[in-house]
């Protein structure tokens, strides 16, 4: 799962990449930066408990930092295609700088939407060259129906409307899909606010229907990170600040990009998965190997509550806590899995 850090030059990406992942982009800044933040799980500790595994692996996010926007437009279409091999956005919107909020947000939905609508432009143009060529019927059958859904898509985008896949048919939904635009993707805006601001929940109001807004003074984070946990208590309750810890950001963002995370537990090792929510079992099996899709029989299935107050597989089998489970079981978050599988 890859999460692109987008925004303005000097909004504070490398700042936040630097939280997430406790180390600073490379020196000169204007490269992509590419680095994994492990989703902490709190219910590992427990696990190795009872397992005393020899190894235990976390799951991780792919965070990406890019190079900042310019404000008067040029570069920033190249700049944005840094994004399109990414699955979720962070906007990081500054209004530690005095910026108003609802301004930089629209600006920056303006950015996308010319991004994609250059892309769309460049496409619709190349489609249409193609027409006029002499074509085998099947293909000219799949030009039309490309031409027609980048029309739309052009025409929408001009109105200012973002891309919609879930407003496409499967057939234009496959013919556009390879162009990864970005007004398509989910996202986040993440206010970034001066050290000093004491309400950030205030900014949760500008949320819409499918894209949160929340505050964090990212800043001020990178700060915090590097104080003892003493230090940084005593320095909160002084100011009257809140503070967000980077593990539940991280959290924050897996359960925002719609991933969850399920587990597998052995004297081997103990290890978390990230899968989609409500993805089924078959699809967690493809995430420990392609292989498993094709061999899978069946899961064994434990939540990984139930195993951790009961402190062993064999008590949770007594009280008849197990479950076994076809391919089309719904994974939920938390659940411990164990498939069987042909040889
Ligand atoms: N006061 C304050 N300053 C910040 C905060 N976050 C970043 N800055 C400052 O803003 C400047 C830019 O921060 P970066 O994290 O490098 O911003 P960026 O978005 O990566 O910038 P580009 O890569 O150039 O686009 C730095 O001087 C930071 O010190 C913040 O939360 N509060
Ligand atoms: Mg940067």
């Amino acid at each position: 799962m890859k999460i692109g850090l987008v925004g303005y030059q000097g909004s504070g990406k490398s700042t936040l990449f630097q939280w997430l992942v406790g180390r600073k982009p490379e020196p000169d800044g204007k490269q992509v930066a590419q680095a994994t933040a492990p989703i902490p799980e709190p219910r590992v500790e427990a696990l190795c408990e009872i397992y005393h595994p020899k190894k235990v692996t976390y799951a991780s996010l792919e965070i990406v930092d890019t190079p900042g926007l310019s404000r008067d437009q040029t570069g920033n279409v190249s700049r944005l295609g840094y994004l399109r091999e990414t699955d979720y956005l962070v906007c990081v919107v500054p209004v530690f700088d005095g910026s108003d909020v609802k301004k930089e947000m629209d600006a920056f939905l303006e950015e996308m939407v010319f991004a994609d609508l250059e892309i769309a432009t460049n496409r619709l143009e190349k489609v249409r060259e193609q027409q006029k060529r002499h074509l085998p019927k099947d293909q000219l059958d799949k030009l039309a129906v490309e031409e027609a859904i980048l029309q739309k898509i052009k025409t929408g985008l001009e109105e200012g409307h973002p891309v919609k896949a879930d407003e496409m048919t499967a057939e234009e939904y496959k013919a556009t899909r390879s162009f990864r635009f970005l007004t398509e993707k989910n996202r986040m805006i993440l206010v970034n606010t001066g050290d000093d601001e004491t309400d950030h929940a205030s900014y949760e109001k500008f949320s819409t229907g499918d894209v949160p807004v929340r505050a964090v003074s990212v800043g001020l984070e990178v700060e915090l990170a590097q104080m003892a946990p003493e230090e940084r208590r005593e320095f909160l309750d002084e100011m009257g600040i809140p503070s967000t810890s980077r593990e539940k950001f991280i959290r924050m963002l897996m359960d925002f990009s719609g991933q969850m995370v399920f587990l597998t537990a052995g004297e081997k090792e103990v290890r978390t998965w990230l899968m989609r929510k409500n993805g089924t079992a078959i699809e967690a099996a493809g995430c420990i190997h392609t292989d498993f899709i094709k061999k899978f029989i069946r899961a064994e299935v434990v939540a990984c509550d139930d195993l951790v107050r009961l402190g062993s597989e064999r008590e949770v089998k007594a009280q008849g806590l197990n479950h076994r489970e076809h391919k089309d079981y719904v994974v939920q978050e938390g659940d411990v899995l164990l498939f069987h599988i042909s040889q």
